[in-house]
C-alpha cells in the first residue's frame, strides 16, 4: 500500500514542492539560526537568491561537527517551549549529538515514518515487535510512532533477552519484528536454538531493519534463519535528520526510496565537495524541509551510495538509493588499499560453513598493516578435523583475495564464541589508531 499522494507525484510537481519549501527553509535559517546565518553571509549568500532547485547548491554545507560546536542547541530555531521531545544519538565518545522536535515535526516525522513501514508491508493487520532499545535512541520511538500511525498493534519490546522475545513472538503471534539487522541474525539464531520451526511455530511474516546496513548476503541470511516467506526490507534515516524515516524499501527490493517532498538528496565527491552526476557513487548529503525545531541544510552525511532516478515497479515516483556501501569514515586503508567492511561480509555471507557473525582486527606489526578476521563456525565437529579446516581457512582467504585484492589472516572460532549486539553492530577494531 502506498501511504500518501506526495509518494507518487510526477517529477515537475515534487520539484516545484521542493522548490518552495527549500525558499521557505532558506529564510527561516536565515532568519532563526545563528551559526546558519554566520555561514551563509560567509558564503554570500541570502535567501532571495534560492531561485531554482540548482540554488541549492549556493547554500554551505553542515557538519557533524556543526553539532558539537554548538552544543546542546544552539542549532536549534526555536524557543525550548515549543520542543515536545529530545533525542541523541549514540555516540559513543564526548557529548552526543542532541536533535529536539516540535509538535509539528513529531507529526511529520510519524508520517514520513508511516510511508517507510507501508512501503515494507506493514498495515493494520500486524502485531509489530519492537526490539530497537527504546531510550535517546530515534528508532525504536521512531517506528513505534509510524506503526502505530498505520494501525499495527506495536509491543514496545527494546532489546536484549532473547528469550523474551521468542515467548512474545510465540504467545502474541507477532507478525512484524523491527531490529537492527545484526540483532535480527541473533534472534534468529535464539530461534534455531530453542527447535522453533517459524513456518510452523511462528507468525512472523515481516522485518523492517535499519540503523545499520543490510547487505544482499545478510538479507539471505535471514531467509535461512525466519524462512523463506520471510519478506524483509530496510530503512535508512540519521538523528540528525529525525531519526528513521528518511527513505526505506517497498516491495520491489530495488533500493530505499526518499520522502523526496521532505529530505533533498545530494550525492557529492567526499573529498572536493562537488556534486555529482546523476547515478553516481558517493557521500550523501540531505537537506531537510520544513523541519521546525533543527532545520539542517546540506547535512554531510558520512554515508556513501548512489541515487536511482528511474521509475519502480511499485508505483511511487520517489528516487531511490542504493544500499549504503559503507561510510566515508569506515573506511580502512590497509596497506594502502581502501577496505570497507560491507565487501568483507559479502565474501564471508557467501561461504555456507560459517555463520554471519565475524570481527575485523587491524594492526600494525613490524611496521607492516595486518588484517585478521574472526569467523565462527556453523558446526563445530569441523574443528577436529585439521585438514578440512586449513582448506576452509583457505577457501575465504581467496576469496577476500580476489575482493580486496589484498592477504587476511583468518581465524576460524567455535560456534557462538564472538560477541553478539543488541543494537548495532561494532566489528573492526582498529588497534592502528593507538600507534602500536
Ligand atoms: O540509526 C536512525 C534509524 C533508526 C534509521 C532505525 C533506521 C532505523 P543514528 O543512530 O543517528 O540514526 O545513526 C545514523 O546509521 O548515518 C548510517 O551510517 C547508519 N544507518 C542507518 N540506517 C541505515 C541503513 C539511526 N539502512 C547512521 N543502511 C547513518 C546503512 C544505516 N546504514
Amino acid at each position: 500500500m502506498i501511504w500518501a499522494k506526495e509518494e507518487t507525484l510526477s517529477r515537475s510537481e515534487m520539484e516545484a514542492l521542493q522548490l518552495k519549501k527549500l525558499k521557505e527553509t532558506a529564510s527561516y535559517i536565515y532568519d532563526r539560526v545563528e551559526p546558519y546565518r554566520k555561514k551563509m553571509d560567509e558564503a554570500g549568500v541570502k535567501p532571495e537568491d534560492i531561485q531554482s532547485l540548482a540554488d541549492l547548491q549556493k547554500l554551505p554545507f553542515t557538519y557533524k561537527v556543526d553539532f558539537r560546536d554548538n552544543y546542546p542547541t544552539g542549532l536549534f530555531a526555536v524557543d525550548k517551549k515549543e520542543l515536545v521531545r529530545f533525542h541523541a544519538s549514540s555516540g559513543t565518545t564526548g557529548k552526543p549529538t542532541m536533535v529536539g522536535y516540535t509538535r509539528k515535526d513529531m507529526e511529520n516525522w510519524t508520517e514520513n515514518v508511516a510511508r517507510v513501514v507501508c512501503m515494507g508491508g506493514a498495515s493494520d493487520q500486524d502485531v509489530a515487535q519492537i526490539s530497537f532499545g527504546y531510550g535517546t535512541f530515534t528508532g525504536a520511538l521512531g517506528l513505534h510512532g509510524g506503526l502505530e500511525k498505520v494501525g499495527a498493534a506495536v509491543i514496545p519490546m527494546s532489546s536484549g533477552n532473547a528469550k523474551k522475545q521468542m515467548m512474545f513472538m510465540e504467545d502474541l503471534g507477532v507478525t512484524l519484528l523491527v531490529a537492527t539487522p545484526s540483532y535480527a541474525l541473533h534472534l534468529g539464531e535464539e530461534l534455531k536454538a530453542r527447535g522453533l520451526d517459524p513456518s510452523k511455530d511462528l507468525s512472523l511474516r515481516i522485518g523492517l531493519f535499519g540503523g545499520e546496513g543490510m547487505t544482499e548476503a545478510m538479507r539471505d541470511e535471514m531467509h535461512k534463519l525466519w524462512g523463506e516467506d520471510f519478506f524483509c526490507t530496510q530503512n535508512y534515516g540519521m538523528s540528525e535528520l529525525c531519526g528513521p524515516g528518511v527513505a526505506g524499501e517497498c516491495e520491489a527490493l530495488t533500493g530505499m526510496h526518499f520522502n523526496e517532498d521532505w529530505f533533498i538528496p545530494e550525492i557529492i565527491d567526499p573529498v572536493t565537495e562537488e556534486v555529482l552526476p546523476p547515478g553516481e557513487r558517493g557521500e550523501l548529503v540531505i537537506t531537510c524541509l520544513g523541519k521546525e525545531a533543527i532545520p539542517l541544510v546540506r547535512y554531510r552525511t558520512g554515508d556513501l551510495t548512489r541515487l536511482m532516478y528511474e521509475p519502480c515497479s511499485c508505483g511511487r515516483t520517489t528516487v531511490r538509493m542504493e544500499n549504503i556501501t559503507g561510510r566515508a569514515d569506515d573506511m580502512l586503508v590497509i596497506r594502502g588499499v581502501n577496505v570497507f567492511p560491507t565487501q568483507i561480509e559479502e565474501v564471508l555471507f557467501s561461504i555456507p560453513e560459517i555463520g554471519p557473525h565475524y570481527e575485523i582486527l587491524v594492526e600494525r606489526i613490524n611496521h607492516l598493516d595486518a588484517m585478521t578476521i574472526s569467523v565462527e563456525l556453523v558446526d563445530d565437529t569441523l574443528l577436529d578435523s585439521y585438514s578440512k579446516l586449513s582448506e576452509l581457512g583457505d577457501r575465504i582467504k581467496t576469496g577476500l583475495k580476489e575482493q580486496l585484492g589484498l592477504a587476511t589472516k583468518i581465524k576460524l572460532v567455535a560456534p557462538q564464541s564472538l560477541k553478539r549486539f543488541e543494537g548495532k553492530a561494532k566489528r573492526v577494531t582498529d588497534l592502528r589508531k593507538d600507534g602500536v
